[in-house]
């Protein structure tokens, strides 16, 4: 379990590559997992990949990994500006956090501005596309490093 992040996505992002390309971009939810994998088994590390469109099922997915995990990668969705219990169950977390945005949510509609997802994170992505989420799991495996030395 030290060795696994978990890396979960929230509501429609199983649409990810089949719809609003021009925002999103031309990847699909599959070809992020597949760099996911490739990129923490580069650091010898192992990638739980997950989506829901069910706030209560990122919520348990969240106690799973809560402790004990190399941390949590959140794309929460559209719960992002919204789940109160979505920042509640990340404030139970003993591993870090990584919230990945795909499009970069600063320069889109005023709602999309707040997160509650970062009044937990360690850090946040927005805008790389779903290298974002590389550059997330990169950065916890800086972490892990750091702290085992
Ligand atoms: O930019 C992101 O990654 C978002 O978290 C995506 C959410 C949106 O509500 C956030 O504000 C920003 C939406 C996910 C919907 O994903 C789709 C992907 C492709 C086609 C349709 C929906």
């Amino acid at each position: 379990m030290n060795d696994t992040i978990l890396v979960l996505n929230g509501p429609n992002l199983n649409l990810l590559g089949k719809r609003q390309p021009e925002i999103y971009g031309h990847e699909t939810l599959a070809d992020a997992e597949a760099l996911c994998r490739e990129t923490a088994a580069g650091f010898g590390l192992r990638v739980d990949f997950r989506q829901s469109n069910a706030e209560h099922v990122l919520i348990e997915s969240i106690h799973e990994f809560r402790t004990g995990s190399a941390g949590i990668v959140i794309n929460a969705g559209a719960y992002t500006h919204t789940s109160v219990a979505i920042l509640d169950a990340l404030n139970t977390c003993e591993v870090p956090v990584i919230e990945c945005h795909i499009s970069n949510v600063h320069r889109r509609e005023a709602f999309r501005h707040h997160s509650y997802v970062s009044l937990a994170a360690t850090a946040v992505m927005a805008g790389f596309g779903t290298y974002g989420y590389a550059l997330a799991i990169r950065h916890l495996a800086h972490i892990k490093s750091r702290d085992a030395a």
